[in-house]
């Protein structure tokens, strides 16, 4: 079934995101797989990732031959490992929370979307990743993915909807619990708790995911346009402004320098 996989033209500026199609024999329909591709840093998100991201959404957005898009990691090792922390490490107050509105505004992209948007979490769903997946419509996961949101080790806070998503998947105790222990759970509690939807082995994960996307693909896209719009109608523009500026405040204090340095030289951080 992978092997019906084609490639989708689309001009991309580099080749951070692999765009492949799955077609689904009727008429033209296709489902989208968007593979993050940075594997050597275990698909941790940049700036440029953000941009592309964004681009190939609002691309497809209007291409009624797409009916649904899944969203991955390049190898089988991570989904998403968290925003890119050598990058994050050299921003000023006022670049963090460009960078944080950057992301948010791709979170609430994907957040309204009136496709579905499936992430396949094939590893590490580590802070931005475990936040772009909860911001997707369904999480699949394989059986070794690991999922947290680490920000606060870092001596900083989530930034792209954390605190505003994941209270919805999994109750304000869970997601506290997440946000504020720094710790990470296994696929069986992520499912446990309701931050997945099901989990497949790692083997022919994909495969297995598609499976599960091109069932529902039978129904008619203009209900689940309508769906997701009603499921997602209630406004969250207020906490996404509250947390960007927390964000920001979390770099003018000496401890985001001290977690993200400590992370590249591989220390133990010291906070004040
Ligand atoms: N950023 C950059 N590089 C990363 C990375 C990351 N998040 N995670 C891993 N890498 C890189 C490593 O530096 C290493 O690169 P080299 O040293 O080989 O050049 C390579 O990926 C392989 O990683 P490891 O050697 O560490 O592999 P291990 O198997 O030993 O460990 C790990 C895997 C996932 C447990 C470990 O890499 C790890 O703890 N990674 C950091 C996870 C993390 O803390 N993630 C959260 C990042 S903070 C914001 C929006 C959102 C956020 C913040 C702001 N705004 C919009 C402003 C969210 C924040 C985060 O996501």
């Amino acid at each position: 079934m992978t092997e019906d996989l084609n490639n989708y033209k689309f001009s991309l500026k580099n080749d951070n995101l692999l765009l492949e199609t799955f077609n689904l024999g009727i008429e033209k329909k296709q489902i989208l797989i968007i593979t993050i591709n940075r594997e050597k840093s275990l698909n941790a998100v940049n700036i440029d990732i953000l941009k592309s991201l964004t681009n190939i959404l609002n691309h497809v957005k209007n291409d009624s031959n797409i009916l649904s898009i899944i969203l991955t990691g390049a190898g089988n090792k991570a989904f998403i490992a968290g925003a890119d922390i050598k990058s994050m490490s050299t921003y000023s107050p006022e670049e963090a929370y460009n960078y944080s509105v950057l992301g948010q505004d791709l979170v609430k992209l994907i957040n309204s979307f009136e496709k579905p948007i499936i992430a396949a979490i094939n590893g590490y769903a580590l802070g931005g990743g475990c936040e772009i997946a909860s911001a997707c419509h369904l999480r699949y996961a394989s059986e070794n993915s690991i999922f947290g949101q680490p920000e606060v080790k870092l001596g900083i806070i989530a930034g792209w909807g954390g605190t505003v998503n994941l209270k919805k998947l999994i109750g304000l105790g869970n997601a506290t619990k997440l946000l504020i222990s720094g710790n990470t759970i296994n696929s069986d509690e992520a499912y446990r708790i309701g931050l997945v939807n099901m989990v497949f082995p790692l083997q022919n994960f994909l495969l297995s995911v598609i499976k599960e996307v091109k069932s529902f693909c039978q129904n008619s896209p203009n209900a689940i346009k309508n769906t997701l719009f009603s499921i997602n109608s209630s406004d969250n523009g207020e906490s996404y402004t509250i947390e960007s500026d927390l964000f920001r405040d979390s770099f003018k204090h000496e401890d985001s320098s001290a977690g993200l340095s400590a992370f590249l030289k591989r220390e133990k951080p010291k906070f004040k």
